[in-house]
């Protein structure tokens, strides 16, 4: 073994010796692709699943390509954001509620058994919202991994009618397996080494309309609040869900720009996304990658400054700027 690799590995590469169809195998193939470290040493390796999921694909034909394209969900909008946490914690319920999905929630555990994506319009822009099956110790589903490893962010539900510290537990416990670290970036420790890819976080507690729901969100909320931003909501109620769609998009750490030409009103209605801190020369790339090799200078409107002023490729960008772009 050219790496030190991770012990899920090894779990996954059990699960691909074991599997008897192509679909389950590329599954397997695909997990331990996402855990695999990202450094040189795997770069052989990699090649070398990669080549196999190939093979798989094309001997299992038809059927087997569209299983695996509905392991990994495709990407839409500005962001894909998983809807994470244990059993009956209201998972499905928020998708419903947010989106223009409509997955099935039921009073039972475990209702919801593949990932079902939804579209969230938050004002202008449009962000993916994607409903998991549950985080269960010990018996997370296969396809959960690839699907986080990919996402922007997550949003981790707790049931405040139980005990929260416990379902936190649970779901970070499932998270490090997977080799997903949330909330600040860890330090240097022996555990957390093994942690690849870190994934900022909202907490949202659920379910506030129930009798000692607010106990145990004010828990919560004092343990966690340093690491992770909480949003207490009531899908029942409809109580918070606003303020949480907004909580979602500032978790993003997105801004939204956008693009006039001279002498013309620019389209509101159809921003570039960019993460927060970008510069004019990034929106430039979005725009045209020709834009961004000879952009000279740029014409800003909005966010507190003076219409129109002028501004240099390295200008950092705020929420809402509209640019003039001159090459
Ligand atoms: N009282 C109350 N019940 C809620 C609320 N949100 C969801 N529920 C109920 O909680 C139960 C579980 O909701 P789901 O949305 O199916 O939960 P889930 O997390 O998707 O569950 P699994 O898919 O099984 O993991 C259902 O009976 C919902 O009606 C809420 O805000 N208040
Ligand atoms: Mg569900």
């Amino acid at each position: 073994m050219p790496t030190n690799l991770p012990p899920h590995y090894f779990d996954a590469e059990k699960r691909y010796r074991e599997a008897k169809t192509a679909p389950d195998k590329i599954a397997a193939l695909e997990e331990m692709l996402a855990i695999m470290p990202k450094h040189k040493g795997t770069d052989h390796l990699k090649a070398d699943l990669r080549r196999k999921i190939a093979k798989l694909m094309q001997s299992g034909g038809k059927k087997a390509a569209i299983q695996r394209a509905a392991m990994t969900v495709q990407k839409e909008g500005a962001a894909q954001v998983p809807v994470i946490g244990t059993p009956n914690s209201g998972k499905s319920s928020i998708v419903n509620a947010l989106t223009n999905a409509s997955p099935t929630v039921a009073e039972y555990p475990f209702a919801t058994y593949t990932i079902i994506p939804g579209m969230m319009e938050f004002e202008n822009i449009q962000i993916q919202l994607l409903d998991t099956p549950p985080l269960v110790s010990g018996s997370t589903l296969a396809l959960l991994p690839p699907n986080l490893v990919r996402a922007d962010a997550l949003l981790i539900v707790i049931d405040l009618s139980e005990d929260p510290l416990s379902q936190m537990e649970t779901v970070t416990t499932e998270l490090s397996g997977m080799r997903i670290g949330i909330g600040k970036p860890v330090g240097q420790s022996n555990e957390e080494e093994i942690i690849r890819h870190n994934k900022k976080a909202l907490i949202i507690g659920n379910k506030i309309d129930i009798e000692g729901a607010s106990e145990n969100y004010e828990v919560l909320d004092e343990l966690y609040r340093n690491d992770f931003p909480l949003q207490a909501i009531s899908v029942a109620r409809g109580t918070g869900l606003e303020e949480l769609k907004r909580a979602i998009f500032q978790l993003l750490e997105i801004i939204r720009v956008y693009t006039k030409t001279p002498g013309q009103k620019p389209d509101l209605d159809d921003p570039i996304v960019l993460p927060i801190g970008s510069a004019l020369s990034d929106a430039a790339t979005e725009v045209h990658k020709d834009f961004a090799a000879n952009l000279k200078f740029a014409r800003i409107w909005g966010s507190g400054k003076h219409d129109g002023v002028m501004a240099k490729r390295d200008h950092v960008l705020q929420d809402g700027d509209i640019i003039e772009l001159h090459m």
